[in-house]
């Protein structure tokens, strides 16, 4: 009988839980930033064993936090409903961090759930050995399933974790074909690529202030994909930093996004970006939803 079942992948903003969902997957599913609270969306990546009839469905979520507007609440109860329904718990936990009260909040949280846990202890590349045995044996007091030091982005520790969740998974069919990487449609991928390159760009508290919608996505007679993208910010004075001096910003943006997009669906890609002006659209919910949240 084959194995199947949902891997929820939970941690604090920013320690490493996309670039870790993508490294496991084997390819780029969920963007990834130096910016805290990058993740908007649950997003599953799925990683099929065909030689051990196993499949894992990674569903990488928003960091949780203390939510300070509408966005955050519902980015939290996000959080929630995706360790609700998963069969295992990837808890994250960056090396190069001490543990702190975000994490003990998160801890405390799944040790009253049934769903077993595994721990990462991730960033050991840029940790020292003292920082990561401190981790290991904080982090071991809570009692979880397993704890797995892991670097995402040298990829190592990667196989003793996957062995970790294979043998929490129940028997079950795949729930998605063994070739398939991620269920994201085409359109919310591209849009996060745009978002993406706008976030290792913009300062400060700016990038929160984003939101890019994909308004219209075709391939052109000559074979070129046509894809249209609204930026929108919250106030008319983000417009113009969005679009740069004499329009630059946008247009290395626009560049780099459409570099990775010609790379990813392998063919050439004409971008049209337009930024529009939401007024505080994190915090009122009528927005929220047309935006896709
Ligand atoms: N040195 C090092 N950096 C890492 C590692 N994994 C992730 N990072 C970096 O940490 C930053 C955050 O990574 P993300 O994958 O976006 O983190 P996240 O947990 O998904 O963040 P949110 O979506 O905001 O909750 C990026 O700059 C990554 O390159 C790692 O193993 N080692
Ligand atoms: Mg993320």
């Amino acid at each position: 009988m084959s194995r199947s079942g949902f891997v929820s992948v939970v941690g604090r903003p920013n320690v490493g839980k996309s670039t870790l969902v993508n490294a496991l997957v084997g390819g780029k599913v969920a963007i990834t930033s130096p910016r805290p609270q990058t993740t908007r969306n649950t997003i599953r990546g799925v990683l099929t064993l065909p030689e051990r009839d196993t499949q894992i469905v990674f569903v990488d979520t928003p960091g949780l936090h203390k939510p300070r507007t509408a966005l955050g609440a519902r980015l939290n109860r996000l959080v929630e409903g995706s360790i609700a329904e998963a069969d295992a718990v990837l808890f994250v936990l960056d090396a190069t961090q001490k543990i702190g009260p975000g994490d003990r909040r998160i801890a405390e949280r799944l040790r009253r759930a049934a769903t077993p846990v595994v721990v990462a202890v991730n960033k050991v590349d840029a940790a020292s050995k003292a920082e990561i045995a401190e981790h290991l044996a904080e982090a071991g007091e809570w009692d979880f399933a397993a704890y797995v030091p892991t670097s995402a982005v040298r990829r190592t520790g990667l196989e003793p974790l996957v062995d970790e969740l294979v043998a929490l998974l129940p028997e079950g069919p795949f729930y998605f074909p063994p070739d398939m990487r991620s269920d994201q449609p085409d359109q919310l991928l591209a849009a996060e690529i745009i978002r993406e390159k706008y976030l290792v760009r913009l300062r400060d508290e700016l990038p929160h202030s984003l939101a890019v919608v994909v308004d219209e996505m075709e391939e052109r007679p000559n074979g070129t994909l046509y894809v249209a993208a609204t930026i929108y910010v919250e106030r008319d004075s983000q417009k113009g930093m969005v679009i740069g001096k004499g329009g630059r910003l946008i247009s290395v943006v626009g560049r780099e996004a459409r570099e990775e997009l010609e790379f990813i669906f392998g063919t050439s890609v004409y971008l049209d970006l337009r930024v529009k002006v939401e007024k505080d659209w994190q915090r009122r919910e009528a927005l929220l939803d047309r935006l896709g949240f």
